[in-house]
């Protein structure tokens, strides 16, 4: 699809030209989901386990006012220094910043948007943003979860935080018709524990049956999203009473000190952070790699069942 404000980078062209497994990956978990220089490694070090497992990273981002497909090392660089000072680009940001030229940190909503312009199918991060607590009267409910409902992009994460509300997320999604896959397991997982106590629509067992759901799905022509919840492995996951304290308590300050919009999730996502240390941070980056190998291994059976018809 040709877009005049779309750069795709030479290598993710050629490999799309090439009809090649790519796998995009979101900007904004770079510039607001982890600090500095963690984030610029870790984006580093996902986009090498893409190529590991046999496939093309593509970060997306907007880099004075283009949408880009696929980032340079120095371009990642530039959006882990600058940090939460690039915008939070979600829908309705998209074409502001791009009329006035200006740089916006993809979230789990444009980036979809943007991989789905490039033909990219299949995108990896770490949590999505869903219904929050107390959205019955806040109204917070991200926009991932409408983007998911119309652009047919399989986004596959660790489940979604639990500073979200996780069973009005999941009845959100079911109204909005789309699927939740979990990945060996038939429990949702919450980010940085296995386990919600809540059931995922079905359960799936390998990168193959994950492809072929999305081909059926395109064919049948249902337009919508995908979405695919990996559980972050055992022994980085973080169960009990610590988190939850920690997700508690950034809640009280979030209420305390007037937070809403599109700065709530940052707010939390750092709050957590620092309230439980270093290791959260451990436990995220192993959980968006865990995707990242996954949606690589997805994105190369989708191209080789194509590739043999
Ligand atoms: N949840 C995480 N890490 C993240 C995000 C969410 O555990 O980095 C980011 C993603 O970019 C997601 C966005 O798309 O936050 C959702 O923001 P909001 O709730 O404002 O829609
Ligand atoms: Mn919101």
């Amino acid at each position: 699809m040709y877009n005049s404000y779309l750069d795709i980078s030479p290598e993710v062209k050629a490999a799309l030209d090439a009809h090649k497994p790519v796998v995009a990956l979101e900007s904004t978990i770079i510039s607001h989901g982890m600090p500095y220089p963690k984030n610029v490694e870790t984006a580093l070090e996902v986009e090498r386990v893409i190529r590991e497992n046999g496939a093309v990273p593509a970060t997306i981002a907007i880099i004075g006012g283009r949408l880009k497909a696929g980032l340079t090392p120095e371009e990642i660089e530039y959006f882990g220094k600058k940090g939460t000072a690039i915008a939070k680009a979600s829908r309705r940001d998209l074409a502001m910043l791009v009329a006035r030229g200006q740089d916006g940190a993809t979230t789990v909503t444009t980036t979809m948007m943007i991989a789905h312009m490039a033909g990219i199918r299949i995108f990896a991060t770490g949590g999505i943003g869903g219904v929050h607590r107390g959205a019955e009267t806040t109204m917070d409910i991200s926009a991932d979860l409408e983007e998911l409902a119309h652009t047919p992009v399989m986004v596959i994460c660790a489940g979604a935080k639990a500073i979200l509300d996780l069973p009005l997320t999941l009845e959100y999604l079911e109204t909005h018709g789309v699927p939740v896959l979990g990945y060996g397991t038939e429990e949702l997982p919450a980010f940085y524990s296995r386990h919600s106590g809540l059931k995922v629509d079905y359960r799936v067992d390998s990168p193959e049956e994950l492809a072929n759901a999305l081909r059926v799905q395109s064919s049948l022509g249902l337009s919508g999203g995908m979405l695919v919840t990996n559980p972050i492995p055992e022994e980085y996951a973080m169960d009990g009473k610590g988190i939850d304290e920690a997700i508690e308590k950034a809640l009280c300050m979030m209420k305390e000190q007037g937070i809403h919009g599109k700065e709530a999730t940052p707010f939390l996502l750092a709050t957590v952070k620092d309230l439980t240390g270093g290791e959260s941070l451990e436990s995220n980056i192993r959980l968006v790699c865990n995707n990242a190998a996954l949606a690589a291994k997805t994105a190369a059976a989708l191209v080789g069942m194509e590739n043999a018809d």
